[in-house]
């Protein structure tokens, strides 16, 4: 195997053995030949020059989203999804055939998908069969930001909303990363476009959830626990937890959010549930110890799921949901009308114990743009007045390793009038600090979900029109982001697209950026790692 998408590979260089996440090296090789079935349904869509059917689209989206780090470790589950792929292309072909369409002259195109050379195709597939480093980082930097978009794509279309150019723009991406001669200006240029797209699918993802759920305002979310079982939920699917609000009313069941399942208590059409009574826990990695105190069931929408230890205690009360699976729990599916039934998850929690405290308080959010919005007189007062110096953009993941650290003690040493902007499951870090606010302005100001980064971007462009600075790069914020998984990777593109330059990222930087690659983005956009807290304070804050 050889996977190097997320910010903990091995030796910051690539997972060859088994994933430090946990995906074994069989699980790597579907995951690869899926990904090389998605080239290939993309490329032919993209070469009929047609608008992709719904069968296609929901393929190219699942398909993508389900091999983000931390959503499927099922081999049976990203196997049958190969069979999907393999099939919709023989659809496919005949179409180009019978429209006497030429179709490009690439494996992915042309494999015949018997099942019994599936194995060797997945290991022929990999990352690794582009040879040159500088294109492989750019094809796989393309595929990753479609990975972003995948996920986006899915929760927005889980609400009613879909988008023809987003996804022909999949189709036209996986067409140009899967030609074998593509030559670097071209990739360089699909990348930059994917950022594009990225901000449109944020965009379509912010006015779903809006539309469907109100405008997120300021919340005071309880961190302690009720007297009642409860059922967890984690991930960033909204339509999943309104679904299982709505089955659990009046049951004697309280339903906690968990990791970036938090920001749904903003929505004024899911915090008016009485029984959605809290938020358990921690960023995603701290599942293990959490959920075996949590006692009841636990409900997977989304990454980020960490496989259990063997003797773990609530292996037998986990359910997943939409792409994501793991071996041996139960998946629960998506009915005809797009809803879930939750029957099985409930006749479970009323059979466990209420879930132990494990911290008690509170923590404060709903910051996105229009709560922001709301408040602009008075941070532009503020701003004016010198109250606040400087903001942080501190959005995106957190992760295990011990060199996140930096984030917290960067947010502790930030001077009194620096206020962190914050999304993603990043913000565990710093959230319960109790950081104290400016004139009434909290000095954590939490919009959402990693996709809500976008709110980000708006506030900074409402910023630039409110002092009427030519660039949003001479405005008082510094991008300092903590990235993990493929969203952050979207985000990132999404952010380089609407121009905000000079961004930071870390713990590390990303292995899958080749020194080419790396080098064309610091001459252009001013991308950078982070260093220590003391000297990145020095240089960008005082
Ligand atoms: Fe390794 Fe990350 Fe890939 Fe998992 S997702 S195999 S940890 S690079
Ligand atoms: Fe977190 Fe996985 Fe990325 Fe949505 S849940 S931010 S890491």
């Amino acid at each position: 195997m050889f996977c190097f998408q997320c910010q903990e590979t091995a030796k910051g260089t690539g997972c060859t053995i088994k994933g430090v996440c946990g995906k074994e090296a069989e699980t790597s090789k579907w995951q690869d030949l899926l990904l090389s079935v998605v080239r290939g349904v993309g490329t032919i869509q993209h070469t009929l020059g047609e608008n992709a059917s719904k069968e296609v689209a929901d393929f190219l989206v699942d398909a993508l989203f389900s091999t983000i780090t931390n959503a499927n470790f099922d081999d049976q589950s990203i196997l049958n999804k190969v069979d999907t792929g393999i099939a919709l292309k023989k659809q496919l072909l005949e179409t180009a055939l019978s429209k006497n369409i030429t179709l490009p002259n690439y494996q992915e195109v042309h494999w015949g998908g018997e099942k019994s050379d599936y194995s060797e195709e997945g290991e022929r597939e990999g990352v690794l069969r582009n040879e040159n480093a500088d294109l492989r980082s750019l094809k796989e930097l393309t595929v990753l930001g479609l990975k972003g978009i995948a996920a986006y794509y899915d929760h927005a279309t889980r609400l009613g909303e879909t988008n023809e150019e987003i996804i022909a723009f999949m189709c036209k991406a996986l067409a140009t990363i899967t030609a074998p001669d593509a030559d670097k200006e071209t990739l360089l240029g699909i990348v930059l476009e994917t950022g594009k797209y990225g901000v449109d699918v944020m965009a379509l993802l912010d006015k779903a959830n809006t539309e469907a759920y109100g405008t997120p305002e300021l919340t005071k979310v309880n961190i302690g626990v009720g007297k009642k079982p409860g059922i967890l939920i984690s991930g960033h699917d909204l339509k999943d937890i309104e679904d299982l609000l709505i089955q659990t009313e009046g049951t004697g069941i309280d339903v906690y959010t968990h990791g970036e399942m938090l920001p749904a208590h903003y929505y004024p059409q899911l915090k008016k549930y009485k029984h959605l009574v809290g938020n358990y826990g921690n960023a995603w990695w701290k599942q293990k110890e959490e959920f075996a105190s949590f006692n009841g069931p636990i409900v997977f929408t989304t990454n980020c799921i960490v496989p259990p230890a063997k003797n773990a205690n609530y292996a037998e009360r986990v359910f997943t949901t939409n792409s994501t699976g793991f071996p041996g729990w139960k998946h629960i599916a998506t009915g005809e009308d797009g809803k879930k039934d939750f029957s099985e998850v409930i006749a479970l929690a009323k059979t466990c114990k209420a879930p132990q405290e494990i911290e008690t308080g509170e923590i404060v959010g709903g910051f996105a743009h229009a709560q922001v919005f709301a408040l602009a007189d008075q941070v532009v007062e503020a701003v004016k007045s010198g109250a606040i110096r400087k903001f942080v953009v501190m959005s995106g993941c957190d992760g295990r390793m011990k060199s996140r650290n930096y984030y917290e003690e960067f947010a502790k040493a930030l001077p009194k009038d620096v206020v962190i902007l914050t999304s993603g499951c990043a913000k565990y870090r710093y959230n319960k600090l109790n950081l104290g606010d400016i004139n009434g302005i909290p000095r954590v100001l939490d919009a959402g979900q990693c996709n809500d980064s976008y709110s980000w971007a708006v506030v900074a462009f409402k910023l630039k029109e409110i002092f009427g600075a030519n660039d949003i790069n001479d405005l008082p914020i510094f991008f300092n982001i903590a990235w993990y998984e493929q969203k952050a990777v979207i985000v990132l593109l999404a952010l380089l697209h609407l121009g905000v330059k000079n961004i930071h990222i870390g713990p590390t930087l990303p292995a899958f950026v080749s020194e080419g690659v790396l080098q064309v983005l610091v001459d252009n956009f001013g991308l950078a790692g982070n260093s220590t807290v003391e000297e990145d304070i020095q240089k960008y804050i005082l």
